[in-house]
């Protein structure tokens, strides 16, 4: 057991994770997996308190409003578009092999910003102990593919990873399912490299294979070709709205919106700002969504993206 071998307490984590993420979900199992659950609690407070430095190179953490990690394999282009949509520069190569390690950068878009990791290609030789935490944890996976280079087979190889990390992508079998737990993750999939796609064919056969399971689009980070569809994408996936808030008799910030889940009230909005105020809150005004104009609502009413609150505590 791997547990047994894992020196430091994020190595033990990752373990205990993996165990986990391979028992069976069912009554029986309800002790156990809530023991492992308190011990990876424990083991994280633990590593919280050891030096940060070698946390904070395995765990990222979460900044702005969502966290993706993109994946792929080598030379697909990973690094290439981080250092195209965000405001980090990882080294980007001929050579595969660049990143060993995960870079974080946030890419703006509209008056939000979303967090891209770079990671390690999905090859078995580079897929380092911490990656499958990194991955479960993201909000959604990039899954990029080489439009020049037989995208289908790269997709398999990329599942056929992502499985071994109890990480589903897409359609999975009944069957699959009911033997260990899976994390369902959000994935939006990036022909890249389209301008080596001359006749477009690749990028039909990756469509044909998998529009309707999931989000696909072409681009060419090293061009910059697509990439406003792409930001535009990834915010749709997301499922997030933006709420503005204003103080009575004032205007509103229209730069600093609240980011909440898509269906989210006003009774989440109030506590998303602060924790009390969902409690405190009286009533609220609403501005937009194209039907409202400073009109009175209840806690319950559910918020549209781009509305304006004004909260009476
Ligand atoms: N033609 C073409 N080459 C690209 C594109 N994006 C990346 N590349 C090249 O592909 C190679 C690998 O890119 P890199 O970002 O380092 O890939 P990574 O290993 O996935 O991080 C580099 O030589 C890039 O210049 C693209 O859209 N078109
Ligand atoms: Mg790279």
């Amino acid at each position: 057991m791997r547990f047994r071998s894992a020196k430091s307490p994020m190595a033990k984590i990752a373990a205990l994770e993996e165990m986990l993420a391979i028992m069976p979900k069912h009554k029986g199992t309800d002790h156990l997996r809530a023991e492992l659950r308190s011990r990876i609690a424990k083991l994280s407070q633990l590593a919280a308190k050891k030096s940060g430095a070698q946390r904070a190179s395995m765990l990222i953490d979460r900044e702005g409003a969502a966290q993706l990690a993109v994946v792929g394999l080598p030379n697909s282009g990973k690094s290439q578009l981080l250092a195209r949509i965000t405001n980090a520069s990882p080294t980007v190569a001929e050579y595969p092999f660049t990143t060993t390690s995960a870079t974080p950068g946030m890419m703006p878009f509209k008056d939000i910003k979303i967090q891209l990791i770079d990671t390690p290609p999905l090859v078995p030789q580079a897929i380092q102990w911490w990656l499958p935490s990194m991955l479960r944890r993201a909000d959604a996976l990039l899954v990029i593919v080489d439009l020049g280079n037989e995208p289908l087979s790269q997709m398999v190889a990329i599942r056929e990873q992502l499985k071994k990390m109890r990480i589903a992508i897409g359609e999975t079998g009944a069957q699959e399912e009911a033997e260990v737990v899976l994390w369902p993750k959000k994935v939006l999939i990036i022909g890249n490299k389209r301008d080596l796609d001359r006749d477009g064919q690749n990028y039909q056969a990756l469509m044909d294979s998998y529009q309707e399971q999931l989000p696909v689009t072409a681009i060419s980070a090293k061009e910059g070709h697509g990439l406003e569809e792409l930001k535009l994408k990834i915010y749709q996936m997301l499922d997030i709205i933006r709420v503005y808030t204003k103080t009575p008799g004032q205007k509103p910030d229209l730069t600093d919106p609240v980011v909440l889940k898509r269906g989210s009230t006003l009774d989440d909005a109030a506590a998303s700002v602060h924790k009390d105020f969902a409690a405190k809150l009286k009533y609220a005004r609403i501005w937009g969504s194209g039907k409202h104009d400073g009109v009175m609502a209840k806690r319950d009413h559910v918020l549209e993206d781009g509305d304006i609150i004004e909260l009476h505590l």
